[in-house]
C-alpha cells in the first residue's frame, strides 16, 4: 500500500515509529540481548493482561528456527473492529506508541510496564510482524514490515484468512537486525521470566517451545500454588525454619499477597512484584513489608522477654536474616523510578502493604507462637553476629581505614579520575604478573586473587569480610559495602568506571566469575545496576596462517568458521590460560579497549549467578561439572 492511502493522522503515526527506530533504546532500554528479550516481554505481557482480565488460561511463547518468535494466546482478539477515524483498532495497537491502554478496561496492566513501551514499539523494531486474530467466527490478518502496514484494508478492515470457532491472538515478529547487535533470543532469561510469570498466575498455563534446537524443546510453566509454590522452589535446597506463611489483602483498590519462609541460612530474599513487574530495585512495597516486620519481630521479641527493656530494638537486617519473602501486588496505576525503571513509586503501597502485613501477621504469630519463636530465634543470631562483626569492622576500618595502598597487590593506575580507570580483578599470580605488565598503568588497575573466593552465598557477613581477597576488593572500589539495601555503600566513591573479571575461559574460570558476580550481587548490588561490572573474553586460539595475517579466535564457531573460509595451511595456537599469553598477547587480545572483547554484566546474569551458586553448593559433583562447561561455552560476547 502506498503511503498516500494514510490521512494525516496516520503520517504522525508512521513518524512516531520512526523515531522508536532511531533511539531504540529510549524505548526497550538497549539493543543488546537484554532489549532484544525485551521484545518477547512486551508481547507477552499483553497476553497476561488479558488473563489478568479473565479471559486467557493459556499463552504458548515460541522460539522459531528462523529466528523469530511466535506468541499467541487463547483470550479475546485484540480487538480488530472499526476505530476512530476509520481504522482497524488492531492497526492502532501496532501504529500507535501507548495505544494498549485506550479500549482496555482491565485495572492492572502489566504490558506497557516497565519501559511503558508498547507493542507498536515490537512492531518498529520488527523486520516483519504477522497479526492473526480469532475472533467472532473469523480468523483475521494483518503484517507489517519495519512497523509499515503491508496489507491493504478493505473498508478500514482487516481481511479475513479463514472461520474458526475459537479466539485467541496470534503474532509472530523478526527482530531487526539493522537494529539490534545480537538477534539470538536468550532462552534462559525467557525461561526464567516465563517461570515467573507462571508463579504470578496460578491459573495461567504457559507452553514454550524452543525450536532453534535440533532436537525441539518444550517446557509448560504452570504452577498451581502461586508464590507459595515460589517459596518452595526458592527454599528447595536449604533447610527450612518454618512452613511458608502465606495473607493477602485488598485496600483502596490495591491487591497484594505474600509467602514467605525462614531458612537456616545467613542472609534474606525479599523479591517484589507490582502488575506481575519483577522490582528489582525495590521499591515502597518492599518498604512497607520490611517495615512492618521489623516492627511486629521488635514488640513480639519484647512481649516474650526476649529484648529487655534496656535491649536495643533488632535492626531490619536482623530481622530478616533468613528470610525468603515473595511480595505481589495488583496497582491500577503503577509509577516506576530508577536506574532500570524497575523501583516502584507509589506511596499508597508502602502504607497498604504495611497495614495488610501488620494485621496479618499479628493473627497468624498469636495463634503460632512456637513458629515465632524459631524465627526470632533466626533474628537473634543475626544480631549476634552483627555486634561482633560491628567490632570487627571498627577494627579493621581503624587498622586499614580502606586504605588504597594498603592491600600490597593492588598495582593501581596512576590516573584518580574514576571516569576513565579500569580495574581488572585477575585470577592467579602468574596471569596477574602478566598483566601487570601488559596494561596501560596511566589508567588501568590489575589486582591479581589468588584461587577460589569464598561462596558468600552461605558464608555469614563475618567470615566474608574477614576474606583476604574480598576485603582487598573492597579496599580497592574504596564504596564500602551493604547488606541489603541502602546502608554503607556509596557508589559516589566508586574509584573505577569499570570493574573487569578475567578469568581463564575454562569451567573453573566460569565458576570464579559466578562466585565474584554472586559477591557483587549480594555485597555492592549497584555496581551491577549500574553497569560497572564486566567480564574480560580472552581468545580460546590463535591462529597463524602461512600465508596472511595472524588472528585471535574467541570461540569454537569462530575456529569453525575459519576452518571452513580459510584455504591454505595455518597453525592453531591453544590458550589453556591467561597465564599462557605474553604481555603483548594480553594487552593485544584482552586489555586494549580498542580490540578486547568484554560482556557487561547485567542484572539478570548476576541474579542468575546467585541462583547457580546456589544450585552448585547444593549439587552432586557430576550436574555441577556439566553445567558450568556448558555456561563456559555459551558465553556471549559484546563488542565494547
Ligand atoms: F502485543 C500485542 F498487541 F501484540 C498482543 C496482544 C500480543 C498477543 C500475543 C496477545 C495480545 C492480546 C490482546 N491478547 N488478548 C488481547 N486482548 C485485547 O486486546 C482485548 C480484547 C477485548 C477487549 C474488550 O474490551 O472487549 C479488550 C482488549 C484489550
Amino acid at each position: 500500500m502506498s503511503k498516500s492511502n494514510y490521512g494525516a493522522e496516520s503520517i504522525t503515526v508512521l513518524e512516531g515509529l520512526e523515531a522508536v527506530r532511531k533511539r531504540p533504546g529510549m524505548y526497550i532500554g538497549s539493543v543488546s540481548t537484554r532489549g532484544l528479550n525485551h521484545l518477547v516481554y512486551e508481547i507477552l505481557d499483553n497476553s497476561v493482561d488479558e488473563h489478568l482480565s479473565g479471559y486467557c488460561s493459556e499463552i504458548h511463547v515460541i522460539l522459531e528456527a528462523d529466528g523469530s518468535a511466535t506468541v499467541f494466546d487463547n483470550g479475546r482478539g485484540i480487538p480488530v473492529g472499526m476505530h476512530k477515524k476509520g481504522i482497524s483498532a488492531e492497526r492502532l495497537v501496532f501504529t500507535t506508541l501507548h495505544a494498549g491502554g485506550k479500549f482496555d478496561n482491565n485495572a492492572y496492566k502489566a504490558s506497557g510496564g516497565l519501559h511503558g513501551v508498547g507493542s507498536s514499539v515490537v512492531n518498529a523494531l520488527s523486520k516483519h510482524l504477522t497479526v492473526r486474530v480469532k475472533s467472532d467466527g473469523c480468523i483475521y490478518e494483518d503484517k507489517y514490515e519495519r512497523g509499515n502496514p503491508v496489507i491493504d484494508l478493505i473498508g478500514g478492515l482487516l481481511p479475513v484468512i479463514g472461520k474458526t470457532r475459537e479466539t485467541g491472538t496470534w503474532i509472530n515478529f523478526l527482530p531487526d537486525d539493522e537494529i539490534f547487535e545480537k538477534t539470538r533470543f536468550k532462552e534462559d532469561d525467557i525461561k526464567a521470566r516465563l517461570s515467573e510469570t507462571a508463579y504470578l498466575n496460578p491459573e495461567l498455563t504457559i507452553y514454550y517451545e524452543d525450536r532453534r534446537k535440533e532436537e525441539v524443546e518444550k517446557v509448560t510453566f504452570h504452577e498451581p500454588e502461586g508464590v507459595v509454590g515460589f517459596i518452595k522452589d526458592l527454599n528447595k535446597t536449604a533447610e527450612p525454619v518454618c512452613d511458608v506463611i502465606y495473607y493477602k489483602g485488598v485496600m483502596e483498590g490495591i491487591e497484594m499477597e505474600a509467602a514467605f519462609q525462614y531458612i537456616n541460612e545467613f542472609h534474606e530474599n525479599v523479591m517484589g512484584f507490582c502488575n506481575n513487574i519483577n522490582t528489582l530495585e525495590g521499591g515502597t512495597h518492599i518498604t512497607g513489608f520490611k517495615a512492618s516486620f521489623t516492627n511486629i519481630i521488635n514488640n513480639y521479641a519484647r512481649e516474650l522477654g526476649i529484648l529487655k527493656d534496656k535491649d536495643q530494638n533488632f535492626t531490619g537486617t536482623d530481622v530478616r536474616n533468613g528470610l525468603t519473602a515473595v511480595i505481589s501486588i495488583k496497582h491500577p496505576d503503577p509509577r516506576f523510578e530508577g536506574q532500570t525503571k524497575t523501583k516502584l513509586d507509589n506511596q499508597d503501597a508502602a502504607k497498604i502493604v504495611s497495614k495488610i502485613t501488620n494485621d496479618e501477621l499479628i493473627r497468624y504469630f498469636d495463634r503460632n507462637v512456637e513458629t515465632l519463636k524459631n524465627i526470632i530465634g533466626c533474628t537473634e543470631k543475626a544480631a549476634k553476629l552483627r555486634k561482633t562483626e560491628e567490632k570487627a569492622k571498627t577494627n579493621m576500618l581503624s587498622k586499614q581505614k580502606y586504605s588504597f595502598d594498603s592491600n600490597g597487590k593492588l598495582s593501581n593506575c596512576e590516573s584518580k579520575d574514576a571516569k576513565k580507570c579500569e580495574i581488572f580483578i585477575v585470577e592467579g599470580d602468574s596471569a596477574g604478573g602478566s598483566a601487570k605488565m601488559a596494561r596501560n598503568r596511566l589508567y588501568q588497575a590489575i589486582l591479581p586473587i589468588r584461587g577460589k573466593i569464598l561462596n558468600v552465598e552461605k558464608a555469614s557477613i563475618d567470615k566474608v569480610l574477614a576474606n583476604a581477597e574480598i576485603k582487598a576488593m573492597i579496599n580497592a572500589f574504596g564504596c564500602g559495602f551493604s547488606e541489603g539495601y541502602g546502608n554503607d555503600f556509596d557508589i559516589t566513591k566508586l574509584r573505577y568506571d569499570k570493574i573487569v573479571i578475567m578469568a581463564d575461559a575454562d569451567v573453573d574460570g566460569a565458576h570464579i566469575s559466578t562466585l565474584l558476580l554472586t559477591l557483587f550481587f549480594r555485597f555492592m548490588p549497584e555496581l551491577i545496576y549500574e553497569g560497572h561490572v564486566y567480564i574480560a573474553m580472552p581468545p580460546l586460539y590463535k591462529v597463524i596462517p602461512s600465508k596472511g595475517k595472524e588472528e585471535y579466535l574467541y570461540n569454537d564457531e569462530a575456529l569453525d568458521k575459519y576452518r571452513k573460509t580459510h584455504t591454505g595451511a595455518f597453525t592453531l595456537q591453544r590458550y589453556k590460560g591467561l597465564g599462557e599469553m605474553d604481555a603483548e598477547q594480553l594487552w593485544e587480545t584482552t586489555l586494549d579497549p580498542d580490540r578486547r572483547l568484554m560482556k557487561r554484566v547485567e542484572i539478570d546474569d548476576a541474579k542468575r549467578a546467585s541462583e547457580i551458586t546456589e544450585m552448585l553448593m547444593g549439587l552432586e559433583v557430576p550436574p555441577r561439572r556439566t553445567f558450568i562447561y556448558e555456561n563456559a561455552l555459551e558465553a556471549e560476547l559484546d563488542i565494547n
